[in-house]
């Protein structure tokens, strides 16, 4: 518990900075227990700003003047104030490096726009196998990640309990993909039909009383709605404008693509459950209150594998940037008994290798729960990702993260985010070594579902196949494997 005056000050201090900003974006926390959450929003009536109730005592404050952030800070039915910090995805296909940035730009300066909008543009697509009579996934195959991480060995004791189900906080999932349709988790309390005879999914009826109307396929934080559908990418705008659509899509797949089905790929865990939650949009951002809401909704909605490809770039020296709020979230998640697999992040053009001394850890992977499992990523020989974020005592365990081929928006499977104008970029990033862990966890929690998420993450560590890439560099110096993983 923080002491209140303290918050004044840690509020004052960040009130500062954010006068600059054009527009104000605040989360309240309202004292545990405390009943008067519309005393206290009446308080605010005839100020102008935006409130948004999240619940459970959480308050979206928006463009409110300082003064008045202040008073809000003095009531006592609130515990503390916090900027809404922004999260986001780990990597932006935007081109960074500026002298490629330049050569694209000059490429397509020889071209009118018309000509550049009717260049073929399609997401990458993974050349199909004919499907296989005998259930076999005919790309797996051609799935290095799976291989490295012997997976099919582990699935010789289990393909995953339908019962298991892990969330996907992402930027959505294309619940239509073939691959991914039959593992998607449903809410079974908005499936079926009212006493009146209606589609408990579209009776505009929170039927399940969890506070959110027809949320059968999980909820869109982020647009507010019961579509946590994820978009396609957009080469031209992504190389020019950034953003990445099409992220979740490809972290589910290799969380859970269905195993033995004549299709496609097979995720780590073949036949467990994915539960879409979009709370970043397809530019790549989100907000700490979207990212609070959709843990909680994972966590009260049954997941019990948290699969996180996402973050944040951390504190000031002074600390004022702490997010107090996620990391009740998280503290929240562990509490009710789930598992948070957590990217260890990408770093930053230049840098970014040893983020043991960076003053800027990437969170929430590097906060200090135990229920985390902060992830690295490695490439089809077991080296380190390039961009990959390490760190000897604060990132845990490598996973494949490099060209890494999976679901994607459309029906589609790929190992490339984009393939146009002589830019060919994989999907590479910690991003997508997260999803290996997670389904790890899911596997091997189906097998044994009476087992702690701490016994569950000391397996998953205990397991890791030591290799000389991660000497040093994560705290088991190994990489996930499924096989030796599913004997412990
Ligand atoms: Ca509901
Ligand atoms: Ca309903
Ligand atoms: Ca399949």
């Amino acid at each position: 518990m923080i002491l209140f005056r303290g918050l004044i000050a840690y509020f004052l201090s960040f009130s500062l900075a954010s006068a600059a900003q054009a527009q104000s974006d605040y989360l309240v926390k309202l004292q545990e227990g405390f009943d008067q959450q519309q005393s206290f929003i009446s308080l605010l009536h005839g100020q102008s700003g935006q409130v948004e109730v999240l619940a459970r005592g959480w308050i979206r404050v928006q463009n409110f003047s300082q003064t008045t952030l202040h008073r809000m800070s003095e009531n006592p039915s609130v515990e503390y104030i916090q900027p809404n910090y922004p999260l986001g995805l780990l990597k932006n296909y935007q081109i960074q490096d500026p002298l490629r940035r330049a050569a694209f730009q000059r490429s397509m300066s020889r071209h009118s726009w018309a000509e550049v909008s009717a260049m073929p543009a399609d997401n990458p697509t993974f050349p199909r196998a004919p499907s296989q009579k005998n259930g076999n996934d005919p790309l797996l195959a051609t799935q290095w990640s799976m291989a490295n991480i012997e997976a099919s060995e582990g699935w010789k004791k289990t393909q995953g309990s339908s019962e298991m189900i892990v969330a996907i906080l992402d930027t959505g999932v294309d619940y239509t993909h073939e691959d991914l349709l039959p593992n998607m988790w449903r809410n079974p309390g908005e499936e079926g039909t009212d006493a009146a005879g209606r589609d408990k999914s579209t009776n505009g009826i929170d039927d399940d009383g969890n506070g959110y109307v027809d949320d059968l396929m999980g909820w869109d934080f982020a647009a507010k709605d019961n579509k946590p559908f994820d978009l396609a990418v957009d080469p031209k705008q992504l190389l020019i404008s950034g953003g990445n659509p099409g992220h979740g899509t490809h972290c589910s797949g290799n969380v859970a693509a269905r195993g033995f089905n004549s299709l496609g790929i097979a995720g780590v865990a073949p036949n467990v459950k994915v539960m879409a939650l979009r709370f970043i949009s397809e530019k790549g951002q989100g907000t700490t209150a979207d990212a609070v809401m959709a843990i909680r909704y994972a966590v009260d909605n049954g997941a019990k594998v948290l699969s996180n490809s996402w973050g944040g770039e951390g504190s000031r020296s002074d600390g004022s940037e702490e997010n107090l709020a996620l990391k009740e979230a998280i503290q929240y998640a562990e509490a009710k008994g789930t598992l948070f697999i957590a990217a260890a992040g990408n770093g930053r053009a230049g840098t970014g290798y040893d983020m043991d001394k960076d003053p800027t850890p990437v969170y929430p992977a590097s906060y200090d729960f135990e229920n985390i499992i902060s992830v690295a990523a490695i490439d089809v020989k077991n080296e380190l990702g390039a961009f990959s974020n390490w760190g000897a005592t604060s990132v845990d365990i490598g996973a494949p993260g490099v060209a890494v081929l999976s679901t994607t928006v459309g029906g589609k499977y790929s190992d490339k985010v984009l393939d146009f104008a002589g830019f060919d970029i994989t999907w590479d990033g910690t991003s997508m070594a997260t999803p290996h862990v997670a389904g790890a966890a899911a596997l091997y929690w189906s097998l044994h579902p009476n087992k702690t998420w701490r016994e569950v993450k000391d397996a998953i560590l205990k397991s890791a196949a030591p290799t000389p890439a991660l000497r040093g560099k994560t705290t088991t110096e190994g990489i996930l494997n499924i096989k030796s993983l599913m004997n412990m």
